[in-house]
């Protein structure tokens, strides 16, 4: 018998529901964000209120963390593609199987790390069924959506693995492969989705949606047909999308792509691997824009090599750009990356594992971490000072006030250099 929790529960709750079916097993998801708190809820588990249940890990941030995570109490990681893998472990945990026998599976064996051979890829994704929805408690997701966010979404994915190379991205779980459904069973679950659960929207959290642009006209194509419209975000790079890519979009029902910008400057655009003309995206910003799709871009600073002029131009391209929305990261080296592998050896903190996230590891940059915290709000606050002179969306005091931080901003990255 298997159960489900859900992050979206109370801890007390969630713990309260573990304590009263004490299941023989607990899957537990993780990324590097999540990561803290599954450690915590290890040592919460592993004790004899819960009658000591195995713990399996999945997720993105195993693959290159196998050693931290057993030795923080995990019984099993399931590297890679989850799906057979851990429906083989289970059957093997419940009827004492042999765990050496299971690919893509990692455990400690008298304190020694044994990992299994890597499990093949799915080669074609229409051999998975679709996702259990019906075992988690929808309308609690659904909610949760709705009170955080002003309205309900679920997720549908589409499409497995990434043929680019941007240094900083993980490719721990689909490689760099890409593999899709077919645009017929996508449709399909749209359809469903939108019949069972009527949500206000569906987030596609494929890594690039309009990669193949043969497969995005069937999919267009079979949405139309099966009356599956409806209201979706996506992600894709900005060299995938035109003027047509961009109609075919609207008419399926999108109401907002995520663009990765990045940064301005085609210098560190280049450093990265990124292969984009920063001016493409820009206009590709734009284009959406004038098409009345939202904008949502992704923007880094502090990446090895940049410098405050690159900063600059990162400035100047949002004002240009002008994406409805924008969120920036200090840009941080996830294990397993090729940005990882460059900065390892000028690594300066490395916070203790278990309560940290890879966003505090410390390493050389052009300038101090704090330079960076204000070159942020730098970026911040001269965007927005900029949106409200153009837009005429806010008064003076609020400009004036935009532009004093703008100003305060640079010169606390003066001094902080
Ligand atoms: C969409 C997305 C987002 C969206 C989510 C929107 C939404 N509505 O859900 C947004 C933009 C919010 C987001 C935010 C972030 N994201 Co994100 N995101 C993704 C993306 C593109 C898809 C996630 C997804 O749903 N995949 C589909 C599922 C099915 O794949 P999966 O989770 O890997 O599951 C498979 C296996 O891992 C395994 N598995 C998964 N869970 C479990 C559990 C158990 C017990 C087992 C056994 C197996 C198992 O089986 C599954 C099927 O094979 C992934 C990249 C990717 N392609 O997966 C990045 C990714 C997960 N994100 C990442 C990061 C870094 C972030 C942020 C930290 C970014 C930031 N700068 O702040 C935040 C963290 C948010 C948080 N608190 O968790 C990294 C994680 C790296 C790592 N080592 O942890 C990824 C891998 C991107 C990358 N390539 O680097 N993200
Ligand atoms: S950032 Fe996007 S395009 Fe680049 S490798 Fe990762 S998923 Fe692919």
């Amino acid at each position: 018998m298997m159960y489900m929790t859900a992050p979206f529960y109370a801890r007390t709750d969630q713990l309260a529901y573990i304590k009263e079916k004490q299941p023989k097993v607990i899957c537990i998801y993780t990324n590097l964000m999540t990561k803290i708190e599954v450690v915590k809820l290890i040592q919460i588990l592993k004790t004899i209120d819960f009658n000591f249940p195995k713990i399996i890990l999945g997720g993105p941030d195993v693959t290159y963390n196998v050693e931290n995570y057993l030795n923080a109490g995990a019984d099993f990681l399931v590297i890679g593609e989850g799906e057979e893998t851990t429906f083989e472990l289970y059957q093997a945990i419940m009827h004492q199987g042999d765990f050496n026998q299971i690919n893509g599976i990692a455990f400690l064996e008298n304190k020694t790390v044994i990992q299994t051979p890597a499990r093949t890829k799915f080669r074609e994704l229409d051999e998975l069924p679709l996702p259990n929805r019906a075992a988690i408690p929808n309308e609690k997701y659904l909610e949760t959506w709705k009170r955080n966010h002003g309205e309900s979404s679920m997720t549908i994915s589409t499409q497995r693995g990434c043929p680019y190379t941007c240094k900083w991205c993980s490719t721990a779980v689909y490689g760099q492969s890409y593999r899709r459904r077919p645009a017929h069973l996508v449709a399909q679950e749209m359809k469903m989705l939108k019949d069972q659960y009527n949500p206000d929207a569906i987030w596609f959290v494929d890594d690039v949606f309009t990669i193949s642009h043969k497969w995005l006209t069937a999919f267009h194509e079979e949405v139309v047909k099966q009356k599956a419209q409806i209201r979706f975000e996506c992600i894709t790079r900005a060299e995938r999308l035109n003027d047509e890519i961009l109609r075919l979009l609207k008419e399926a029902g999108c109401f907002r792509i995520w663009i990765g910008a990045e940064s301005g400057s085609q210098k560190i655009i280049d450093l990265m691997d990124r292969r984009v003309d920063v001016n493409h995206v820009k206009k590709m910003i734009q284009n959406t824009n004038a098409l009345g799709i939202e904008t949502g871009t992704f923007i880094m600073v502090g990446y090895p090599g940049e410098t405050e002029e690159d900063i600059a131009e990162t400035i100047q391209y949002l004002k240009e750009a002008n994406p409805t929305q924008y969120t920036i990261t200090i840009a941080y080296p996830i294990k397993g990356t090729s940005l990882f592998n460059e900065i390892e050896k000028d690594i300066t903190v490395q916070p203790d594992w278990k309560t940290s996230t890879d966003r505090q590891i410390e390493f050389k940059r052009t300038y101090s971490r704090k330079y960076y915290d204000y070159a942020v709000k730098k970026v911040v606050n001269e965007v927005e000072f900029h949106r409200g002179l153009t837009h005429k969306n806010k008064n003076n005091i609020q400009l004036l006030k935009l532009k004093a931080k703008s100003i305060l901003a640079s010169g606390l990255m003066k001094i902080s250099r």
